[in-house]
């Protein structure tokens, strides 16, 4: 992402000379000198810490967008770890000046929080994963199936929604800590797991032998993931916007075979 730390660096003035006017967010930060950025805890890919203790992944390089935007630094910024059950509360309380961490973009989030999103950066979607052994292709053969899953997330409604859709029962097995929600599915408390798609494949990763289960092909939602700021502070919520959009810009130049040709 380094291209588009540059480009970033180029349109921070403008973009600071757009947004001087108002006193909000991004006072606190220029007055503390760093930026704070909520993500998860350590999810491989979006974010975790690597052997030197650098937080590493998608998530937290959209944070150091933000960053570079503000001091021409990506590194002026403090992650701080946060849960599904923290993380909007993180963000109202001021104890992070933005929330980057796999989080569903949704109008009753947006309505009810006092947040706002920012451009979608990952475009997720909702799946099941069962052991291979259990002898399932799809996720309707999983009638009556305890399925192991986190409160506090989109996936539980959008469970619900799927199996009424498909005119069966199940049962939703919730624990609070995501460790605890692997555990049990790993030692078969359930006969399938329900997450985001990319969670899906972390945690599959992490499985004794990965090859014993499979991710189902039903995608049974949207999950738009985008970062997010407190709403009423429209300036920060274009500095955060841009430094997303001006990633995108840097990286399709970087890339250009990937540049789509197609009208
Ligand atoms: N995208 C959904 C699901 C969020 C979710 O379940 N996140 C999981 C991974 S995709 C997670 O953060 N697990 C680790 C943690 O809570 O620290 C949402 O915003 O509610």
């Amino acid at each position: 992402m380094k291209q588009g730390f540059l480009a970033i660096c180029a349109a921070a003035t403008a973009l600071l000379a757009a947004s001087v006017a108002h006193a909000g967010t991004l006072d606190t930060v220029k007055a503390r000198g760093k930026m704070v950025c909520g993500v998860s805890l350590a999810t491989p890919g979006f974010a975790a810490p690597d052997d030197k203790g650098r937080m590493q992944g998608f998530d937290a390089d959209v944070c150091r967008s933000v960053a570079a935007a503000v001091f021409g630094d990506g590194d002026k910024i403090e992650f701080v770890p946060t849960n599904i059950n923290t993380r909007f509360q993180a963000l109202q309380s001021g104890e992070i000046d933005m929330l980057s961490r796999q989080t569903t973009q949704t109008f009753s989030r947006e309505a009810s929080l006092g947040l706002d999103f920012g451009p979608n950066v990952f475009y997720d979607g909702q799946g099941l994963m069962v052991a291979k052994s259990l002898g399932v292709s799809s996720a309707k053969e999983l009638t009556d199936a305890a399925i192991c899953t986190l409160p506090g997330t989109t996936t539980a409604q959008n469970l619900s929604d799927f199996f009424r859709t498909i005119g069966a029962k199940f049962e939703m097995v919730v624990f609070e800590s995501p460790d605890e929600n692997r555990a049990a599915f790993f030692a078969g408390r359930c006969e399938a797991i329900s997450s985001d798609r990319s969670d899906l494949a972390s945690i599959r990763a992490v499985a004794n032998n990965p090859d014993d289960y499979i991710v189902l092909p039903e995608t049974i939602s949207k999950e738009p993931l985008a970062p997010a700021v407190r709403q009423n502070d429209s300036n920060w919520r274009d500095i955060m916007s841009w430094s997303v959009w001006l990633l995108m810009a840097a990286e399709e130049k970087a890339s250009p075979r990937r540049m789509s040709t197609r009208c």
